[in-house]
């Protein structure tokens, strides 16, 4: 069955699904919609994704959004692959971080993309400095907790999961959003072994 992605050229959200996918050896067809077009605002694409958001993924009739569902969904298609700990209270540690970085690290990441990139792109005016700050420093206090998290593994849980998939887009965009990772050895790290892999540069 055909697995078409709603994408986006540029999208961290939308590069999550796609890495997943090349990891796993899942063929998916892009549909690459452009923002400044309204093509996220499109009558057809609302009723697959009514947050006007991308990824979204379907295959035959199942639509799915949200990135993190997403890569458990693309994981299930090839659990022996073991991207998603079976073990219960492993299970419980990909969830927390999972949850953790949803709540704590996109978010910032994001108004730092609409304020810096997006903007500029609508010609919408300068950027917020005061938005820019507050994503800075939801960073600052965050980062160093998955840098700690870090230290002595060389992924996220130890092991690869679909965590390290979740988290690595946005921060390998960090430095040109203008966020110095130079503090975070092992972040530094554990991107550069993610950045190793055959399909990470085209994906
Ligand atoms: N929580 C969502 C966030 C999706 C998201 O914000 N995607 C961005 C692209 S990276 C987007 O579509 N932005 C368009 C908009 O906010 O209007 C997910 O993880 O899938």
């Amino acid at each position: 069955m055909t697995i078409l992605l709603y994408d986006g050229q540029r999208s961290p959200n939308a590069r999550k699904v796609r890495l997943l996918a090349a990891e796993l050896e899942i063929p998916l067809e892009r549909v690459t919609l452009d923002f400044t077009k309204g093509e996220l605002r499109s009558a057809s694409y609302l009723s697959k994704n009514p947050n006007a958001k991308i990824p979204t993924i379907e295959e035959d009739s199942f639509v799915l959004w949200e990135s993190a569902a997403i890569l458990r969904w693309l994981a299930a298609k090839n659990p022996e692959r073991g991207l998603v700990p079976t073990d219960p209270r492993q299970l419980a540690l990909l969830d927390q971080w999972m949850f953790w970085y949803a709540a704590n690290i996109d978010p910032p990441f994001l108004l730092l993309v609409f304020e810096l990139l997006v903007k500029k792109f609508l010609g919408q005016g300068e950027p917020d400095a005061s938005v820019v700050g507050v994503a800075q420093r939801g960073l600052k206090r965050f980062l160093p907790i998955l840098d700690a998290q870090l230290e002595g593994k060389e992924y996220v849980l130890g092991k690869l999961t679909i965590a390290d998939f979740q988290m690595a887009p946005w921060l390998d965009l960090a430095p040109m959003l203008g966020v110095d990772l130079a503090a975070y050895a092992n972040i530094n790290a554990w991107l550069e072994r993610l950045r190793a892999r055959p399909y990470w540069a085209t994906a």
